[in-house]
C-alpha cells in the first residue's frame, strides 16, 4: 500500500475530532494544526492526556507503514519516502532543504549502530526514550503540550519548518 495513502485516510478518520481544535487556534505556527492532528491520532479522546501503551501502539503503527517492504526493518530509503504530512508543508514554505536535513538527523538518531535500518529494537528504544524525554513534568502521561513541545519528532519537523 502506498504510505502516503495510508497517512491520508489516518487524517481522513481523525479530522473530524481534531478539526474543533483546529478551528479554535487564531495563530499557528508551521505545523501545529498537523501536529494537533497527528496528538489527536493517538490517544482515545477521552482524556487530553496519551500514556505509554497509546503511544506504543502508535508507533507500531507507524513503523509497519514505513516499512514497506515488510521486512521488518527501516530502511533509509524507505524513511525518506514516508511523511506525517510535514514534506507538503516544508514544500509550501520553501524549507524542503531544512526538512530534509531534519529527516535525516531523526534517521541518524535512530539507527544507533549506523547499519543503515532501522530495526524494531532500535525503533523500540527510540520510541520509549523519546516517550520519557517529553514527559517534562514526569507523571508517565503525555499533555498535548509536552507532546507538541517535547516530542522529538515533532520537535525537529517543526523548528525545519520555522526560519530561525
Ligand atoms: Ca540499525
Ligand atoms: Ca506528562
Amino acid at each position: 500500500m502506498n504510505s502516503k495513502s495510508t497517512l491520508a485516510l489516518l487524517l481522513t478518520l481523525i479530522a473530524p475530532v481534531a478539526a474543533p481544535l483546529a478551528a479554535q487556534s487564531t495563530e499557528t505556527s508551521p505545523g501545529q494544526e498537523l501536529s494537533d492532528l497527528i496528538f489527536g491520532s493517538i490517544g482515545d479522546g477521552s482524556t487530553a492526556e496519551i500514556d505509554m501503551g497509546q503511544f506504543v501502539d502508535f508507533g507500531r503503527s507507524i513503523f509497519t507503514s514505513i516499512d514497506s517492504n515488510e521486512d521488518g526493518a527501516i530502511a533509509h530509503g524507505e524513511f525518506i519516502e514516508w511523511d506525517f504530512g510535514f514534506e507538503f508543508i516544508a514544500d509550501e514554505k520553501g524549507r524542503q532543504q531544512a526538512f530534509q536535513a531534519a529527516r535525516n538527523i531523526l534517521f541518524a538518531n535512530w539507527d544507533r549502530n549506523s547499519d543503515g535500518t532501522i530495526d524494531l529494537r532500535e525503533y523500540h528504544r527510540a520510541m520509549a526514550w523519546d516517550y520519557r524525554r517529553a514527559d517534562t513534568n514526569d507523571d508517565a502521561f503525555l499533555s498535548r503540550e509536552e507532546f507538541l513541545r517535547g516530542y522529538t519528532v515533532i520537535k525537529t519537523y517543526r523548528a525545519a519548518l520555522s526560519e530561525q
